[in-house]
């Protein structure tokens, strides 16, 4: 499939710049599994890199000026890299400044090039494209140029320039980007940045992602406001518990007894934390055992608690997951992502899926006259060369 993508890259790249190009770099999007709304509270996520990615076509041009061209845009634009990096007023080109002042500003060394991206990554379906680009931007020139940049600094770098553009995120999807693995989700502590590869084998079970095609603005605001949230709670935790560094160190009961001490709203929030962390660790030791139908049940209540106390879902995902629960033939599903939209992940048992596809289109149409869209993926490996010949 991706081909196709590389193709027409390489093709737009040639007719750009007349020249045929020195890198072609493939990018993914991620999945995750479980662990949501985890990584920047410090816990363990379960997320992988999929097979829709960003192409993207490097050369040097030995001047101090980069061009870059997104050709799913139509759009492009040049940077200066002697002159300052500013935040500039199309949001696309302000993840490749970011990257940008991130190498500078770390300083890696290096010169003009011209670049070439296209994708087949959904756009605000939560899989991660801005990651992908990050990611694929800061792997192309380190390659073009020759630095020496581990896989682990390529997504903390990524992370600095999404926080550079407004959102405070956490290390999973720069990290899943750079760090999958064909059939392998990966467990990362997103304390220690500790990580193991784990069999993504669902058994009698398909992943596909259904995206419920809505993207709400509040997006941006909620994500940092819930960060917010949850560093009030943890010190409010550690004023309580001194010896609790983290929300991993923190049992309910511990919370539950101090419940007293803080809003409604944040013990939902930590409530929710600390419940997920530990379905992360079940959802793990259930996936290896291959217990798909346990799996599946606390994909379920994380779904629960991602509506009910985290308050990150919305209508159009509720009621995906709701129907889900209805169905025979799903054994798990939730919203997955930042939230406000995009897609729900959801285990359908193997050969009923266009079944599934059918009735689900049919009842969020009549609903939210709004036509649900289906990817099927495939868990795969993370930013590289392109090392196929077209
Ligand atoms: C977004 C963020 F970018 C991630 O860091 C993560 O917090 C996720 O939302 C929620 O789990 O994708």
């Amino acid at each position: 499939m991706n081909t196709t993508l590389i193709q027409t890259t390489t093709a737009f790249f040639e007719k750009a710049f007349g020249s045929t190009p020195e890198k072609l770099v493939l990018s993914p999007g991620r999945i995750n599994i479980i662990g949501e709304h985890i990584d920047y509270n410090d816990g363990y996520v379960l997320p992988a890199a999929i097979d829709k990615v960003i192409c993207f076509a490097f050369e040097k041009n030995n001047t101090t000026k980069s061009r870059i061209i997104a050709i799913d845009l139509n759009e492009e634009f040049e940077v200066d890299l002697t002159k300052e990096i500013l935040l500039s007023d199309v949001v696309w080109t302000n993840y490749i400044l970011g990257v940008i002042k991130q190498l500078q500003g770390n300083g890696f060394l290096f010169e003009g090039f011209n670049c070439v991206f296209s994708s087949n990554i959904p756009i605000g379906s939560g899989l991660s494209s801005s990651a992908a680009l990050e990611c694929g931007m800061i792997f192309g020139i380190k390659e073009l140029f020759d630095l020496t940049i581990e896989k682990k600094d390529i997504a903390i770098l990524g992370q600095k320039a999404e926080h550079w553009v407004g959102i405070n995120c956490g290390i999973m999807d720069q990290f899943s980007s750079v760090h999958g693995l064909e059939n392998k989700v990966i467990k990362l502590d997103c304390n220690t940045l500790e990580f193991e590869y784990h069999n993504a084998d669902f058994q009698d079970y398909s992943v596909v992602l259904f995206d419920s095609n809505v993207k709400h603005s509040l997006f941006t605001s909620e994500y940092n406001t819930r960060r917010n949230e949850c560093e009030e709670g943890l010190s409010i935790i550690k004023k309580h518990f001194p010896e609790i560094k983290s929300f991993r160190d923190c049992s309910e009961d511990q919370l539950l007894s101090i419940k007293d001490e803080m809003t409604t709203t944040i013990f939902k929030r930590i409530h929710y934390v600390i419940k997920e962390i530990s379905r992360v660790i079940k959802a793990c030791e259930a996936l290896d055992k291959g217990n798909i139908k346990l799996l599946g049940q606390l994909l379920f209540e994380t779904h629960e608690g991602l509506s009910k106390e985290y308050e990150v879902s919305c209508n159009e995902l509720d009621m995906l997951v709701d129907t889900a629960k209805e169905d025979n033939s799903i054994i798990g599903s939730r919203m997955m992502g930042g939230g406000f939209g995009g897609c729900t992940i959801n285990f359908i048992k193997k050969g009923h899926e266009n079944d599934v596809k059918n009735k689900f289109s049919f009842h969020y149409l009549n609903t939210f006259g709004i036509n649900l869209k289906f990817y099927d993926i495939k868990i795969s490996n993370g930013t590289q060369l392109n090392t196929t010949k077209n």
